[in-house]
């Protein structure tokens, strides 16, 4: 699995690292940036899909030359890609390492964070595996690369204890100035034991050899330079004669700096001090699983368990590392985050109400502190930021019963209020068919240009309206607000009539209608015919009735359905459409151009538990991990310990391709995988009283259990098919509960339920 990678980060950095040792980081300073570079000055953009990796791209490495038998390898793998009789690459929640094992020389490399601060601390455990002594010259090579065209340098510093290169930040603008002078432009590499020598000029470390086979490691030594408008690289050279059994140990801290003191504090409280690192791994391990599932399905356990929450807490905790999220990626981000442990969504919900505007519309992107700015996509206007405030807010509404919180102010008017006017600026911004105008895109951020003149519509968004509107419907009417919660459903059910008036095509619902008056994604077109997202929003609305349901469930399945999932539409365009935008220029099968997109085959699956096809709905879920067989591992590429954001799709026009990870796990989708795992596939859901126990198991599983944390209680679950059973009944502490429904929870108590299940579900 050659592509494989984990993430690490904390509040202030993000850690990609692949299996050969290549590395992606950013930092925050506070707009993301960058220490470690490629060879030329990249663009600033989000962090892409399936990046490729090449000989100069950054990473951590270490050489080593076996003395007497002239030899050289280096782990993890690369640069010099010699093959070592044992690899293994194992992702930890808080860690990264490898245990390589090459003729005798045994390796552990491993790589973990600070709690806060950005930094990398790295750790190197040499032995001696053979029966004679083993003389080696050990080589800690870290990418500094190309950092700037106005000032790049680096040198050794005896005084630091490691290398220090300095940049300027490339600039132009004079009002850049300021945010340059603040900027983090050194880069140092901290090391705990004295080198025997070093290197600070790539050119000079790489010579003729490149970096597989650096013409520095001929010498005895290194030869020392500084680098002086030459890229950098820091290279450190330790010689050890290891006698059989012996091993020795190395650290080394990486990272970025505004200056000197910052460098010597970081040696002082990161390097010397183990403690500021194992603090990271304890923030990690207190854990924000709210579930511990067991069912016959153990690497699906194993992932719900750990890796998923993880994935979660993640997107909550630092925002996909930016500084203005996208409104629906920051609202249904912590909306997971309402099913985390010791994680609370509500302030993150307060502060995107806040920046609502006064007609009621919702900003494409939330700013996140002083001095941050839209930019980016988020200054592209897209029309469906509205819906996720009730999609979002009833989640947390069931998941913490906080319904005091609809009756909070912000900026003057109360949260309940605030979601009616993101509705009612929605349905402000309609066409004369009564349907929603989509801008420059919705959910689907590259569909530029259905709706740029002014008058194209979303078939989606138009569906998704009616499902947000019958969820504050319902929210309404919980809440004692009779009038508001009849206007939704009234809007709701004239909107539902209006999709079915215009966008019903047959079999399946059109995805829009262009500025042109062009109704796509119908049964006409030979490319995106069908698209996933309004046929899932549908079932979700209750605008399909039971025929529709039927059929278009049936289309889906037969038109969209992969090996590796759902895909988001089919067939995927091969070219550009101008009235339908930027979508199409994306290769076939990649992102929203047909891709498995995780986030849109979530909403389905979503749905069609909604509507009780459970079995139908497990395996799609199932399908968003790789595995459990090899053979789809491997088609894969990517370890079962993050969902991406997609796996490619196309699956008739490029089967050779289809399935692969997109390894990005920046995605809406851990949150829903989260809530659906929990809610639907356990069954177990807040409501206004309680808990109410609804599983929805596939057929196949006879028993599972689960234990849930829930509104600070404790429940053990254990469910159970009985012949004898005709509909779910849950049994509490052995008693029958009525309406499978626990009233009242205490606090710190603990619940023992039963639930028997019937033979087949419903
Ligand atoms: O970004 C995501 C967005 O963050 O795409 C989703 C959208 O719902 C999320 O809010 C679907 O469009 O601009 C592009 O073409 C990018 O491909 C983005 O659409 C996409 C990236 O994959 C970011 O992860």
């Amino acid at each position: 699995m050659p592509r494989a990678s984990t993430f690490l980060w904390n509040k202030t950095m993000l850690l990609q690292v692949n299996c050969r040792g290549y590395t992606t980081a950013r930092h925050m300073q506070p707009e993301p940036g960058q220490y470690s570079y490629a060879p030329i000055l990249e663009a600033k953009t989000f962090m892409q899909p399936e990046q490729g990796h090449y000989a100069h791209h950054p990473g951590r490495f270490v050489y080593i030359k076996d003395e007497q038998r002239d030899e050289l390898f280096s782990v993890p793998y690369e640069p010099v890609r010699a093959i070592p009789d044992k690899f293994t690459f194992s992702a930890g929640p808080g860690d990264a390492q490898w245990e390589i094992s090459h003729k005798g020389i045994g390796l552990n490399w491993q790589v973990t964070l600070p709690p806060e601060e950005a930094a990398e601390l790295w750790q190197l455990t040499v032995s001696n595996d053979s029966p004679e002594a083993r003389q080696l010259s050990i080589y800690p090579c870290f990418t500094i690369g190309y950092m700037s065209w106005m000032y790049q340098a680096a040198e050794y510093s005896a005084n630091a204890g490691g290398i220090i290169a300095r940049c300027t930040s490339p600039y132009q603008k004079l009002e850049d100035y300021a945010a340059i002078k603040q900027a983090k432009d050194l880069t140092y590499l901290l090391h705990d034991t004295e080198p025997d020598a070093f290197e600070c000029d790539r050119e000079r470390f790489e010579g003729e050899g490149g970096p597989h086979n650096p013409d520095a490691l001929n010498a005895e030594l290194l030869a020392g330079s500084a680098a002086h408008y030459r890229v950098p690289v820091a290279a450190l050279q330790y010689r050890v004669t290891l006698a059989p059994g012996e091993s020795i140990r190395y650290k080394f801290l990486f990272g970025p700096a505004q200056n000197e003191q910052d460098i010597a504090s970081a040696r002082r409280q990161l390097l010397q001090d183990e403690a500021g690192f194992s603090g990271y791994r304890q923030t990690l391990e207190i854990g924000h699983a709210s579930i511990s599932c067991a069912s016959p399905d153990p690497m699906l356990d194993h992932f719900c368990n750990h890796w998923l929450p993880r994935q979660v807490y993640y997107h909550s905790d630092i925002n996909r590392l930016t500084t203005d999220p996208q409104t629906r990626n920051f609202l249904q981000d912590h909306m997971g985050a309402a099913y985390l442990k010791r994680c609370d969504p509500a302030e993150a919900f307060r502060l995107a109400l806040s920046q609502q505007a006064d007609d009621g519309t919702l900003p494409d992107g939330i700013l996140l502190q002083e001095g941050a700015e839209l930019k980016y996509i988020n200054q592209v206007p897209h029309s469906d930021h509205a819906i996720w405030l009730p999609v979002c807010l009833e989640a947390y509404l069931a998941e913490s019963g906080n319904w005091a919180f609809l009756r909070e102010t912000v900026n003057g008017s109360t949260v309940f209020a605030r979601v009616l006017q993101a509705l009612n600026a929605l349905l402000a911004h309609r066409d004369h068919r009564g349907l929603c105008f989509i801008d420059q895109g919705d959910w689907c951020d590259p569909m530029n240009m259905v709706g740029h003149k002014g008058s194209g519509v979303s078939g989606w968004l138009s569906i998704a309206a009616i499902h947000a509107l019958r969820l504050w419907s319902r929210v309404a009417r919980q809440a004692g607000e009779a009038n508001a919660a009849a206007d939704c459903e009234q809007s709701a059910q004239a909107l539902s009539d209006n999709v079915n008036a215009h966008l019903w095509d047959g079999n399946w619902y059109a995805r829009g209608i262009t500025d042109d008056d062009v109704k796509f994604g119908i049964s006409k077109d030979t490319e995106g015919r069908i698209y996933l997202n309004p046929q899932s929003w549908a079932l979700l609305a209750g605008c399909a009735d039971d025929s529709q349901r039927q059929r278009l469930i049936a289309e889906v399945e037969s038109q969209l359905g992969t090996p590796y999932g759902i895909a988001m539409l089919a067939p995927a365009y091969t070219g550009m459409r101008e009235d339908v935008g930027r979508l199409t220029q994306k290769f076939p099968g990649t992102a929203e151009n047909g891709s498995i997109y995780n986030h849109a085959a979530m909403f389905y699956i979503h749905a069609l538990y909604a509507i009780g096809e459970s079995d139908r709905a497990f395996h799609w879920l199932r399908k968003m991990l790789p595995g459990p067989g090899e053979d789809d591992l491997l088609a894969r590429g990517q370890l079962p310990t993050f969902v991406p954001n997609y796996y490619r799709g196309a699956w008739q026009q490029y089967p050779d391709s289809a399935g692969t990870s997109s390894q990005l796990f920046n995605t809406g989708s851990a949150a829903w995988f989260y809530r659906c795992l929990i809610e639907q596939l356990y069954g177990l859901r807040g409501c206004p009283e309680g808990l109410t126990l609804d599983p929805q198991l596939p057929s196949e599983w006879q028993t599972a259990s689960a234990v849930r944390h829930f509104r600070g209680a404790t429940f053990a679950v254990s469910y159970r098919r009985d012949p004898g059973t005709k509909a779910t009944t849950a049994l509490l502490n052995g008693a029958p509960l009525p309406d499978n429904t626990v009233r009242d929870i205490e606090t710190g108590a603990h619940y023992t339920i039963e639930l028997l299940l019937p033979a087949s579900r419903k």
